[in-house]
């Protein structure tokens, strides 16, 4: 690799993120922390292109234990859904539930120096375990063929902020006793 080469991939590596807090660049979701056995509203905050590139796609995955996920159309972007089964089955008001939503992407054009948000409704069932996190991995696709992978889970005792391009991630709280 030439020196310029070097130069170029660490200026593009500072473009991307490292001036801002992870909290206010990535893609991270606005609610961090939410109760288990309750409807969670995620809302994805794309803050950059690739690299200063517009985004075309952001995709994102849906985890095992979240269900009856309902994605909110964008105007001017085109929604897809992949339905597929889910591993364990899972209760949702009175109902077993056994597929779903797994993904879901918005495909559009958002400029680098633009930001804007992607919304879908979820319910958070009680097969997930309160105390944890949970993450939703996101594609960011761009112009030129450029992509930012928002997948790296950390690893137990690690944080997103240790990580480049961590998933969004959210904290799952107990279930609220109200019933
Ligand atoms: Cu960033």
């Amino acid at each position: 690799m030439s020196l310029n080469r070097i130069a170029g991939s660490l200026g593009a590596a500072a473009f991307a993120c490292l001036t801002a807090t992870s909290a206010l660049a990535h893609i991270t979701l606005e609610t961090r922390q939410a109760p288990i056995k309750s409807t969670y509203k995620a809302v994805l905050r794309v803050g950059h292109g690739c690299e200063g590139a517009p985004s075309l796609k952001i995709r994102v995955q849906i985890p095992e234990g979240v269900i009856a996920v309902k994605p909110m159309p964008k105007p001017g972007w085109t929604l897809e859904t992949v339905r597929a089964p889910y591993k364990q089955p899972a209760g949702y008001y009175g109902e077993t539930l056994t597929e779903g939503v797994k993904e879901i992407a918005w495909t559009g054009k958002l400029l680098d120096e633009h930001y804007d948000e992607f919304v879908f409704r979820a319910y958070l069932s009680d097969t997930l375990k309160p105390a944890t996190m949970l993450y939703f991995p996101a594609v960011q696709e761009c112009e030129g063929g450029k992509a930012e992978r928002w997948i790296e889970i950390p690893a137990e005792g690690k944080s997103m902020d240790d990580y480049k391009y961590p998933a969004p991630g959210l904290r799952l709280l107990p279930a609220k006793a109200t019933n």
